[in-house]
């Protein structure tokens, strides 16, 4: 009696502590996949104009793979138009581009370093 009480402790003990190594290893597996998508959504640009009053910056970007956009010139919008006093025409940046309203907004956008 008291030998299969003790086998099936140790049967539950082994099952518990893989399952518990198993959920720590694909968390951070998760987490790590995450950190990675975060960091390709971001693409380079070079500032080219500021348009303070119309809100709108012009930016040379590279392959924008979110929106399916190879590298080219154009004009953004911005959600936060506090963000253009941080840049100069020629400043090289990184930003994520979204589609909104029709328009194409730079957000997240900040200096490269
Ligand atoms: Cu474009």
């Amino acid at each position: 009696m008291s030998i299969i009480k003790f086998l099936a402790l140790s049967i539950f003990t082994a099952a518990a502590f893989h399952t518990a190594i198993a959920a720590d290893h694909s968390m951070s597996a998760t987490a790590s996949a995450s950190a990675n998508s975060t960091n390709s959504d971001m693409t380079d640009g070079e500032v080219k104009k500021i348009d303070k009053s119309a809100n709108k910056i012009t930016l040379k970007h590279g392959d924008i793979k979110n929106l399916d956009m190879p590298g080219m010139t154009m004009v953004f919008r911005l959600k936060d138009p506090a963000v253009l006093d941080t840049f100069k025409v020629g400043d090289k940046v990184k930003f994520k581009a979204e589609k909104a309203d029709g328009a194409i907004f730079a957000t997240e956008i900040q200096v490269a370093k």
